[in-house]
């Protein structure tokens, strides 16, 4: 074990503390390890009118404090249950190799009528480490306070141990953590060998927190036997941030999901990014509200990428279903969707089942191939925004389907359903969009390795680059600190279209002097496009910079997808004297 490599997730205020407590409640463990039968699976039961030297085996005979739990090592199976409406001091601890499965779970829970309180005081309420196969549900966690505990909820964390090890199976349902100061709930790992997969986040009210993670996670081959199975997914939860993971070859054995991601009934305040979703029967990105749910609203999907999702029953890249009181509020930017026709249905790379409100679209990138269609939505979603999103048809037959018509051009669809418009002026591009290798994402296997994604990146001369809007200045949207890639957003002179957010290009050709004048040719290996101009600045010191000298900027489209750029000096030169020309790229705002 060593503690001094782990947390990439809180460094910044994870005590050594709670690595000592790792130390030394596994060199507990270890030495009743003899003393034990391992794999008996028991029930205990936890009361404040116990006695840490019962059996703990029944609620006429409970332990009484946390400390006892923690020095019992839990076999696969089984339960802690701590006594409704009471409250527990201390950090619940697990670690290896205590550990269930999926079919075979540890589970803590609470019994009697109400719910069980654990309060970790200025630490963690809860801390499994390098362990998994757990259930958490009903029961309360509380901590001192925002601004007096440094950690987290519920944490569950995996370094391997210094072995690269895949842990299985975390569910948490039915618990309100409030009073942390890091986290509500987090799960990760060091790296993406050390990680967690099969993860859901269910009923988690999370207050008084920063918000609840799901990071670092794979996820695949998931639901193959049952109906409707989701890779990673949070539902009536709020505040929870799904970031880093890697969902994919899910499937479903019916006509439902089998996604890879999803925010699902009653999410609010959430956010899913930096997320890679392939190959899944069901939706890359699922945005659900199932019969009976909460409300769902304010919720945000940027900068994810989805490749050949909707495999099966004609699911889709991002997908929108309602069926309660609606789906409002949600932010969806920066995201790279590729899909190709699936032999099951019929895909989409987006589509809206139902009509939803207040739902913003923007600067995304669709690629489609074979045909396949770029948006369907049923009715004519009045509260649907689509701006600046790029619909690219791969050389085959664009095609978006807008309530009851089908529409074959950009232009076409902008006319007949007022999409892709702000105010008078027109948005949107149908272009393409250059990107390094789309549909050669492949699986990577390793949340370190999402990064390394280059399938989905934009080559050096895309239209891409720099064709965003810019929705901080516009619509006043955070847009957080990065791309899918780990570039500063803006990056460059502006955002741009798709998951990738990356700098123009200009090579300088030939500079030199011409009839005595200074000159400078520039090639952009891409058309001439209305929303760049050029200024050129002189300097005879590289320190202090003309930049009202009147020097004339010349752009040819050359015809064959290039553009060159020639600068020339507005006066001769005399003599020896010195010049340096530069030339700025200054996009229309
Ligand atoms: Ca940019």
């Amino acid at each position: 074990m060593r503690c001094d490599s782990r947390r990439i997730i809180n460094t910044k205020n994870k005590p050594p503390s709670s690595c000592g407590l790792a130390r030394v409640h596994l060199a507990f463990q270890l030495s009743l390890l003899t003393l034990c039968f391992a794999g008996r699976a028991a029930t205990y039961y936890v009361s404040p009118s116990g006695q840490d030297t019962n059996s703990g085996s029944s609620a006429a005979a409970p332990w009484r404090t946390i400390n006892r739990v923690n020095s019992q090592i839990l076999s696969a199976g089984a339960q802690v249950l701590f006594q409704g409406g009471a409250t527990f001091s201390g950090t619940v601890f697990l670690g290896s190799p205590e550990g269930g499965a999926a079919t075979n779970p540890i589970v803590f829970s609470s019994y009697g009528s109400q719910r069980a309180t654990i309060n970790g005081g200025n630490t963690n309420a809860f801390y499994a480490y390098n362990c998994a196969g757990v259930v958490i549900s009903n029961l309360n966690f509380i901590g001192s306070g925002r601004t007096t505990n440094l950690n987290s909820g519920i944490e569950f964390y995996n370094d391997g141990g210094g072995v690269a090890r895949m842990l299985e199976f975390v569910r948490i349902s039915d618990v309100d953590v409030s009073g942390f100061g890091f986290v509500g709930i987090v799960i990760g790992g060091w790296s993406g060998t050390n990680a967690y997969r099969d993860v859901r986040l269910t009923y988690a009210d999370l207050g008084q927190v920063n918000q609840g993670v799901i990071e670092r996670c794979l996820a695949w081959t998931n639901g193959w036997i049952g109906d409707a199975s989701v890779g990673i997914w949070t539902y009536d939860s709020t505040g929870v941030t799904i970031q880093f993971c890697e969902s994919h070859h899910n499937r479903t054995a019916g006509t439902h999901d089998g996604g890879g991601f999803d925010l699902d009934g009653g999410v609010t305040k959430s956010v899913m990014q930096y997320n890679y979703s392939h190959d899944n029967d069901g939706a890359g990105y699922g945005i659900y509200e199932y019969v009976g749910a909460p409300p769902w609203s304010n919720n945000i999907v940027r900068f994810n990428i989805s490749q050949n999702d909707g495999r099966k029953n004609s699911y889709s890249g991002v997908q929108f279903w309602n069926g309660a009181s609606g789906i409002h509020d949600l932010e969806i930017y920066n995201n790279t969707i590729f899909i190709s026709p699936a032999t099951n249905g019929t895909a989409q790379a987006v589509y809206f089942q139902t009509t939803v409100s207040n739902i913003h679209l923007r600067n995304n990138l669709f690629v489609t191939t074979g045909g396949t269609r770029l948006v369907d939505a049923a009715n004519s979603q009045p509260g649907v925004l689509f701006q600046a999103n790029d619909y690219w048809s791969s050389g085959g037959a664009f095609s978006i389907k807008w309530s009851t018509k089908t529409y074959a051009t950009l232009a076409a669809w902008r006319t007949g359903s007022s999409q892709e418009q702000i105010g008078t002026t027109n948005t949107g591009l149908s272009v393409d969009p250059m990107l390094v290798a789309a549909g050669g994402g492949g699986t990577a296997g390793d949340a370190d390795l999402l990064g390394s994604l280059g399938a989905y990146q934009l080559q050096p001369y895309s239209p891409l680059r720099e064709a965003g809007l810019n929705l901080a200045a516009l619509f006043g949207l955070n847009t957080g600190s990065r791309d899918y890639y780990g570039n500063a957003v803006p990056n460059g002179l502006a955002q741009d279209v798709g998951a990738h957010d990356a700098v123009l290009t200009v090579a300088l050709t030939e500079p030199g002097v011409d009839a005595g004048y200074f000159s400078a040719n520039y090639l952009r290996n891409s058309p001439t496009r209305a929303d760049l101009y050029y200024a050129a600045e002189l300097s005879t010191d590289f320190s202090s910079w003309c930049t009202n000298c009147a020097m004339p900027v010349q752009t040819n489209n050359l015809g064959d997808g290039t553009e060159l750029v020639r600068v020339r000096d507005a006066a001769q030169a005399i003599g020896s004297a010195r010049k340096f020309l530069r030339l700025k790229v200054i996009k229309v705002p």
